[in-house]
C-alpha cells in the first residue's frame, strides 16, 4: 500500500523545478519544425481560413439528425452524456481524447485538413465571443444561455506554484483544483444546457474544454510536473499503471490512455502556453460594441470578507455509514437560495477528539488517499430544484471560514471546492447525487486545539443574471471519517529521474 511515498517532497519539487527552469529557457520550437497542428485562440482563429470551415462543419453536424452517425452533432453529445468522467480520475485525460476525436470529425466534414479546434481564453476576455451570442437566424454557434460573462468563475489557484501533483487523491493536486474552479463554474455561470451532461449541445463547450486542455498543458510544462511518469511509454512492462487501459467514447471508439499523457502524442500544440498570472479585465455586459472596464478590486463578490450567516438546521446524529466509514455528525435539510449560508455540524467531545486525531494523521502521514483515516465532507441526497436547473450561479464551499478573510489567498486555505448545477447533474448522471470533498489536507492546516464544532459555509457566486429563490436542497451535510484502505486508483506518482525530460521537449 502506498501512503506518504506517493507525495512529492518539497525538496524533490525544488530540485526538479530547478532543472525544469533550465529547460524552460530554451526557445520553443516553431510549428514548421515540429509539424504539429497549433490550436488558436478564437480571436485569432476567426481571422483565418479555418473559420468558414468550422462554421460549415458545425452547421452541417447540427443539421444531421442521425444520432448514430459520427457526422451528427448529437453523436458527440451522447459520447459526453454516456461516458464522461467528472469528479473522478481521468477527467482531464478523457476530455483530451474526446475533443481530439471531435476535432478530427470537423476536419472530415469540412474537408479542410488544416482545421484545428479553437479555444476561448476567458482569462484574457471573460465574455463569450460575440459570434456565439449573435442571434441572427441560422447562426450555428448560437445557443440560449443564462450568462455570457464568466469573470466570477475564474480562479488563479490551480496555477499556484505549490500545486505539483496531478491527479485526484494526491496532495496538492492540479486536476481536482482545475475541475473545481474554473472548469465547473464556467459551466455553471453560463448556464442553460451548459449546466448539464448534454453541455456539448452548446458549441462554446468545445472552446471551453479546448482551453481547459491548454491550461493543463501549460501547467505541466516543461517536464510534465507530477503527471504519473511513463518511462518508456509504449513498453507495457515499465509504463505507469495510471496510463494502462483505454478511454471509451462510444462502441468502437476508444483511445489508449497513454496517448492522452501529453498533447504532443496526438500531434497538436497551442498558440499560447502561458499559465494565467492575473485575472482579466472584466468586460462590461455587452450592449453596443465591446466595452472593457477594469473590475474594481473590491467588487469581487467575496471582497467584503463577510462570513455567511448561520442557518437554523437540525443536526443529524453520529453513526456508522458503511463498514469503513463513520459519520461524526451532520446538518440536515440545507436549502440553498440566493443567500450565502453556514451550516454548523455540532460535535460531541468524543467526536472532536476523533477529528483531531484524523487531522494529526494527515499532518504526519500526508492527506492522500491510502492514509489510515481521512475526513470527507459529504453533501448527501442533493436535489436540484426547478429554479436551479438553468444555472447562472454556483457556491464556493468552505470549511471553518473565519470572519474577515477577504483576499482570495486567505480564503483559499479554507476552500474545499465548488458546488453548482453542473456538478450535481454529473453526480446524478453517474448514479448518485452525492458529492464529497476530501478535507484532511485542509484540516491538517488548521488549529483544532480549541475547535468546538465544524462549520461548512456555502458562499453564493452569481453572474449578471442569476435565479432568486430556492435552487438546491442538500438532504445532509455530513462529516465522515473514512478508513483509508480503499484502493488507490493507481494514483501512484513515480518520481522522475532528475534530468529527464519526457514531456513535449
Ligand atoms: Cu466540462
Amino acid at each position: 500500500m502506498t501512503t506518504a511515498t506517493n507525495l512529492i517532497s518539497r525538496r524533490q519539487f525544488v530540485k526538479r523545478t530547478t532543472s525544469a527552469l533550465a529547460l524552460a529557457s530554451l526557445p520553443p520550437l516553431s510549428m514548421a519544425q515540429t509539424g504539429k497542428r497549433i490550436r488558436l485562440e478564437w480571436q485569432q482563429f476567426k481571422l483565418t481560413s479555418q473559420y468558414p470551415s468550422f462554421l460549415f462543419a458545425v452547421s452541417t453536424m447540427r443539421a444531421n439528425t442521425n444520432a448514430a452517425d459520427r457526422n451528427s452533432w448529437q453523436f458527440w453529445i451522447n459520447v459526453h452524456l454516456n461516458y464522461c468522467p467528472h469528479g473522478v480520475p481521468y477527467f482531464i485525460a478523457w476530455h483530451r481524447g474526446y475533443i481530439y476525436y471531435f476535432e478530427r470529425q470537423l476536419r472530415t466534414i469540412s474537408g479542410n485538413s488544416a482545421l484545428s479546434l479553437p479555444y476561448w481564453d476567458y482569462y484574457t476576455n471573460p465574455n463569450i465571443p460575440s459570434e456565439f451570442t449573435d442571434q441572427a437566424t441560422g447562426n450555428p454557434l448560437y445557443q440560449a444561455r443564462t450568462n455570457t460573462n464568466v469573470y466570477n468563475a475564474l480562479d488563479l489557484a490551480p496555477f499556484n506554484s505549490d500545486l505539483y501533483n496531478f491527479q485526484r487523491n494526491t496532495s496538492n493536486a492540479f486536476e481536482p483544483q482545475l475541475e473545481g474552479k474554473p472548469h465547473n463554474p464556467v459551466h455553471d455561470i453560463i448556464g442553460g444546457v451548459m449546466t448539464t451532461m448534454r453541455s456539448p449541445t452548446d458549441p462554446i463547450f468545445y472552446l471551453h474544454h479546448c482551453n481547459i486542455d491548454r491550461l493543463t498543458h501549460a501547467w505541466a510544462l516543461p517536464d510534465g510536473k507530477g503527471i504519473p511518469y511513463t518511462a518508456f511509454l509504449y513498453s507495457s512492462s515499465t509504463s505507469n499503471p495510471y496510463w494502462a487501459g483505454r478511454h471509451v467514447y462510444a462502441s468502437g471508439l476508444t483511445m489508449a490512455r497513454s496517448l492522452t499523457y501529453d498533447p504532443s502524442y496526438l500531434n497538436y500544440g497551442y498558440a499560447n502556453l502561458d499559465v494565467p498570472t492575473a485575472l482579466p479585465l472584466a468586460a462590461a455586459p455587452r450592449r453596443e460594441g465591446f466595452i472593457k472596464v477594469q473590475m474594481p478590486s473590491n467588487s469581487h463578490p467575496e471582497a467584503s470578507g463577510a462570513a455567511p450567516q448561520e442557518g437554523n438546521f437540525e443536526n443529524g446524529p453520529a453513526r456508522p455509514i458503511a463498514s469503513n466509514r463513520r459519520s461524526l455528525g451532520s446538518a440536515l435539510n440545507v436549502d440553498l437560495d440566493e443567500r450565502s449560508v453556514t451550516a454548523r455540524v455540532k460535535l460531541s467531545a468524543a467526536e472532536k477528539r476523533d477529528l483531531r486525531n484524523a487531522a494529526d494523521t494527515a499532518r504526519t502521514s500526508g492527506a492522500a488517499k491510502g492514509v489510515p483515516q481521512m475526513v470527507v465532507i459529504v453533501f448527501d441526497k442533493i436535489n436540484l430544484r426547478e429554479k436551479g436547473k438553468d444555472g447562472g450561479y454556483f457556491y464556493n464551499v468552505y470549511l471553518n471560514l473565519p470572519v474577515g478573510a477577504r483576499s482570495a489567498q486567505e480564503r483559499q486555505r479554507f476552500l474545499l471546492g465548488t458546488v453548482g448545477a453542473f456538478a450535481i447533474d454529473a453526480a446524478s448522471h453517474h448514479g448518485t447525487a452525492t458529492i464529497e470533498f476530501p478535507a484532511s489536507e485542509k484540516l491538517a492546516d488548521m488549529d483544532l486545539s480549541t475547535a468546538s464544532d465544524l462549520s461548512v459555509s456555502l458562499v453564493r457566486i452569481n453572474g449578471a443574471n442569476s435565479p432568486k429563490g430556492k435552487v438546491i436542497k442538500i438532504g445532509e451535510v455530513r462529516v465522515d471519517i473514512v478508513a483509508g484502505d480503499a484502493p488507490l486508483n493507481s494514483s501512484v506518482v513515480t518520481p522522475k529521474p532528475p534530468k529527464a525530460c519526457s514531456y513535449n521537449c
